[in-house]
């Protein structure tokens, strides 16, 4: 397989409702599609990152450069394309990870499609479907907090997980278990919006029986976390700190973590994906699939890679409707609170072209 060129398109989706987290308020989800031209076909490749750079350092804008000025012309150097050649070909270039991700996967999919190969089968997924979690974004009020997980319980998300920051911690914890009980999975995300000088607040939500605190303190702060996991009776989850599966493996040895967050963008792309679920299996800590408000497409491969059998906690993998009225691809549905894993060939799903038009922003062609 023999690249010929790659699409850039810019496209906005509006969101249902802003979603709001420690670092910002979000009301449209403005993002970076990939769409590879090789001679054995196309595949479609999602770029994760946010329009700022307030969830990792990462953004669009910054990755539609690197991808232009640096990873596009290493991946076109290429004779032959195939899901091992990727990050090899890049790795020359630092960081990164979340374009290096967009553009491995449009390579795996199109390499998937042309041999007739769904992404979970290649993955080595285990599962037919996989249970559905909801983040939840900070509200103005407890009531609308309330309103708002009645909702997603109503249409049988599995799993709860509230977003956090100061001042808005204990309380909406304590209002979520006092109204829907003990008996929900319910988890919460700090972003990042503490420090270990904070332990002793924290300790508080261990009277709520979370399944866990996601990324409490800084990304870099691996040592703090390892601190902090001594103090709370919560499991600690990393996101933001793991990107990578040697940093997955250092976290796991230092005690900063017993769970994992994985994102594919995050590290880098599928296969490292699944480097971290590997090592993580082989430490026994259960990891579950991240989000990053995909669209179907992103959707799809994150759905299949949560079918992998260390992925034992309902992941971020909302359906299509929590985020978008409309989405560009065949909507993701729940049934019974779980989403069905894509088994067609490659991702399994393509953009609807009249709704990826719709959407889109602009576009530009490279040729190899
Ligand atoms: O920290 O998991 C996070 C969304 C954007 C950036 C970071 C995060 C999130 C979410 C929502 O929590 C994940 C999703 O539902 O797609
Ligand atoms: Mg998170």
């Amino acid at each position: 397989m023999k690249p010929v060129g790659v699409e850039l398109r810019r496209i906005a989706m509006p969101l249902v409702s802003p979603f709001r987290t420690s670092f910002g308020t979000q009301t449209t989800r403005e993002l970076l599609l990939l769409r590879l031209e090789t001679t054995e076909g196309e595949g479609w490749g999602e770029c994760v990152t946010m329009t700022d750079p307030v969830y990792s350092s990462e953004y669009t804008e910054a990755a539609a450069d690197v991808l232009r000025r640096h990873l596009l012309p290493a991946l076109f150097a290429q004779p032959h394309l195939d899901p091992w050649t990727v990050a090899p070909a890049l790795a020359a270039f630092k960081g990164h990870r979340m374009a290096k991700a967009a553009l491995e996967t449009a390579v795996l999919d199109a390499w998937l499609r042309a041999r007739s190969i769904s992404f979970a089968e290649w993955l080595g997924a285990t599962a037919d479907r996989v249970p559905a979690g909801v983040s939840v974004g900070i509200m103005d009020d407890i009531p609308a907090l309330l309103d708002a997980v009645e909702g997603y319980l109503a249409e049988g998300y599995l799993r709860i997980k509230l977003k956090i920051e100061p001042g808005w911690d204990i309380e909406p914890v304590r209002a979520v278990r006092e109204r829907f009980g003990d008996g929900i999975p319910l988890q919460v995300d700090a972003n990042t919006a503490y420090t270990v000088a904070d332990a002793q607040h924290l300790a508080r939500l261990d009277e709520f029986g979370l399944l866990l605190i996601e990324q409490p303190l800084d990304e870099e702060d691996v040592r703090g976390h390892a601190r902090l996991a001594r103090q709370l009776r919560t499991p600690i989850c990393l996101d933001e700190s793991i990107v990578s599966a040697r940093s997955a493996a250092d976290a796991l040895a230092l005690g900063a973590c017993s769970v994992v967050n994985v994102k594919p963008g995050r590290v880098g792309g599928y296969l490292e994906a699944r480097r971290i679920h590997d090592v993580s299996a082989a430490h026994g800590v259960p990891v579950w699939c991240g989000g990053m408000l995909e669209t179907g497409l992103g959707r799809a491969a994150n759905v299949a890679l949560a079918a992998l059998p260390g992925f034992t906690l309902p992941g971020d993998t909302s359906a299509s409707g929590r985020y978008y009225r409309t989405d560009i691809t065949e909507p993701f549905v729940l049934r019974d609170g779980h989403l069905d894993v894509p088994r067609g060939p490659g991702l399994g799903v393509s953009p609807v072209p009249e709704l990826l038009a719709e959407v889109t922003v602009s576009n530009e062609w490279t040729a190899r």
